[in-house]
Order: structure tokens, then sequence, then C-alpha cells
């Protein structure tokens, strides 16, 4: 009698199971039949006769271990039911085509002093390389700038607490060329430069120079023009025609200004060469007897040129960039278009 009526509860709940919609109504069938207060728990197998208790108890195992397992299987169905649900829609279609590399590319500033370092090495120059943090010697005392001097002055400094500094110019480079070396010889030096500016469009406290030297006997200044006008048709393409004009820097003697002629009006004037139809790019001159002196070689047997080429000016001269922050700003989209 109790078993037909556990199988009869039984056949009922799995009846219920199989008709569940989802997880959540499985959920409810299994509280009302499993439950501490489910259908099953109704039979009170305790009060009945010993030998009916023995057949009942069986009954109820045997219901509760179908039931447990039909709600397992119905439970199994769902997920998977789900999980195809969710392949449908992340869906891959893996026979496109790969998106193709992204490669990056070159900074504007390196291309011309790639393109520099070529032209000069095909001339017999060596390319050296200097620290960024140098000492006051050979960032200035070596450069004939003594200590009252004004040209300090003229260099805003970033000066370090233990009296280091971050190197205002690429000539100490140079200077440790010249006491490494010795004459004669031929370098450049290109590299990272520090001063403490006002940042604005045309103002950066970080930008690129390179400096270049050749020493040798009897090195004149007709050497320092051919050698720049090399240089300059090089790097713009073309025939360039130059002037100098006096300059001062402590470390030359004569020194210039080197102007190119307007490579946007070719002579007449306009906006680029405020009217003057020349561009002043290069300081240079030929080296202080001094600077040769104290890095230990004679100025009465040795002479030599020297030069300062703005590259950062230089880059954005040839790409027409307006802004020298764009230079440092690491914003893909400038940087792309090189
Ligand atoms: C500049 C740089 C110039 C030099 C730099 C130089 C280096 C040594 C000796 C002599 Cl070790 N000269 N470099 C020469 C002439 C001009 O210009 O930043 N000028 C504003």
């Amino acid at each position: 009698m109790v078993e037909e009526q556990i199988q009869q509860l039984q056949s009922a709940a799995l009846q219920r199971i199989e008709e569940a919609k989802d997880q959540a109504a499985l959920e409810q069938v299994r509280v009302d039949v499993l439950g501490r207060k489910g259908s099953l728990a109704q039979f009170n197998v305790g009060k009945l006769a010993p030998d009916e208790r023995k057949v009942a108890g069986k009954a109820l195992n045997t219901a509760k271990q179908t039931l447990e397992g039909a709600f397992e299987t119905r439970e199994r169905a769902f997920a998977s039911a789900a999980l195809n649900t969710r392949l449908k829609h992340e869906w891959l279609d893996l026979t496109l085509p790969a998106p193709g590399p992204r490669p990056g590319s070159l900074h504007p500033v390196t291309i011309i002093q790639n393109e520099i370092e070529d032209l000069f090495t095909s001339l017999g120059f060596t390319v050296l390389d200097g620290p960024e943090v140098e000492t006051e010697y050979h960032n200035f005392d070596a450069l004939n700038i003594p200590p009252e001097h004004p040209a300090r002055d003229m260099q805003d400094t970033f000066w370090l607490a233990n009296g280091h500094l971050l190197r205002t110019h690429t000539s100490p480079v140079q200077v440790r060329g010249m006491e490494k070396l010795g004459p004669p010889l031929r370098m450049i030096a290109p590299g990272r430069v520090f001063r403490n500016e006002e940042v604005d469009a045309s103002h950066e406290h970080t930008f690129y120079q390179l400096e270049g030297m050749m020493i040798d006997r009897n090195v004149s200044v007709a050497h320092l023009l051919y050698f720049m006008k090399t240089l300059l048709s090089a790097i713009f393409h073309l025939e360039a025609v130059v002037r100098l004009r006096p300059g001062y820097f402590p470390f030359v003697e004569p020194g210039f200004e080197l102007d190119i002629r307007c490579l946007i009006c070719g002579g007449p004037g306009c906006s680029v060469c405020k009217q003057s139809g020349w561009v002043e790019l290069m300081p240079c001159g030929l080296v202080h007897p001094n600077v040769l002196r104290v890095s230990g070689i004679d100025p009465d047997v040795w002479g030599g040129f020297a030069f300062g080429l703005g590259l950062t000016r230089l880059a954005m001269m040839r790409y027409g960039i307006d802004d020298i922050r764009l230079l440092a700003s690491g914003d893909l989209r400038f940087l792309r278009q090189f």
C-alpha cells in the first residue's frame, strides 16, 4: 500500500521534472519532493509495522535515488542548452584573413639623425656617444667658458645636487673625444640635450642636437664651408647656397652663424625667412686654441672646425611640424605619419 503510494509520487515527480522549463522551476520541484518538508519526507517509516517498514524503506530509497538521478540529468540538459546558446552567439569565423602586421616607424628626429650619420660616416667621421649627466668641467670649463663668463648665463642649466648637470649641448662628447682619440680626428656627436626652458610651441627642455668637429693640420674656414655645403645639399636634396655671418661662441674663434638660402622662396623673401631670403641654420667656427690646449692638443700644430646642428629644429623644418611638443608626446596619430 505504502509502496504503491511512493511509486505514484515518484512518477508524478518524474513528470514534473520532465516538464520543468528552466533551472529555477527544477529547483522548486526538488524542494517540493526531496525537501525537508517535501512529499517524500511525509512518509514516516518509523510508524509502520516492521514488515511494512522494510518494504516501504526500500521503496523510499529507490524513489530518492531515481529522482536524484532524474534531477541531475535534467540539470545537465539545461547547462548544455545554455552553453549551446552562448556558443551560437559567440561564433567566430576562423576563415577570415588575419588583420596583418602593424609595423612601427622611425621617429622623425631619428630619420634625420640616421641620414646625417650615414653622410658623415661616408666622409670619414666617427659617430661618438657620451653621458647625458655631465661634469661641470666637460660641459663648461673645457669649452673655454670660465665660471664668471656670461656664456654660463646663456645656458639655462639643470644642475644636480652633486654638482653635476644635464648636458646643455653635445660639446662635452667632443671634449671626451679629443681627450681620448687625439689628433687628427673627425667626429660627430648626436644626442639628447637639456635646458631649463619654459616649454611652449617652439621651446622644449629636452631636444636633439648634432655637433661635429674635424681636427687636422691646416684646417681653414674653406674646409668648414665645404663640409657644411655638402651636408646641407645632402639633407635638402639640392645645391645649398650658404653665407657666413660673424657669431660669438666662447669655444670657437672666429665664430660664425651659417645661413642657408631660403628653401621656400629661394631668395625674394617670405614668411619662413621673415622676408630676408635667408634662414639661420648652423652656428660654427674654428675651434678655439684654449679648447684644443685643455684637451691635450697643441694649437700650434693642429686646428679644426666645429659646428652645431639642431636636429629637432631640422626635423620640424623638413616635415612642417609647428609644435615642438608633439615630438615627445608619444601620440600615435602624430608618429604614424612618418
Ligand atoms: C650651439 C652649438 C656650436 C660648436 C657648437 C664645438 C664643440 C667643441 C669645440 C668647439 Cl668641443 N666647438 N661646438 C661650435 C660652434 C657652434 O654651436 O648650440 N650653439 C648655440
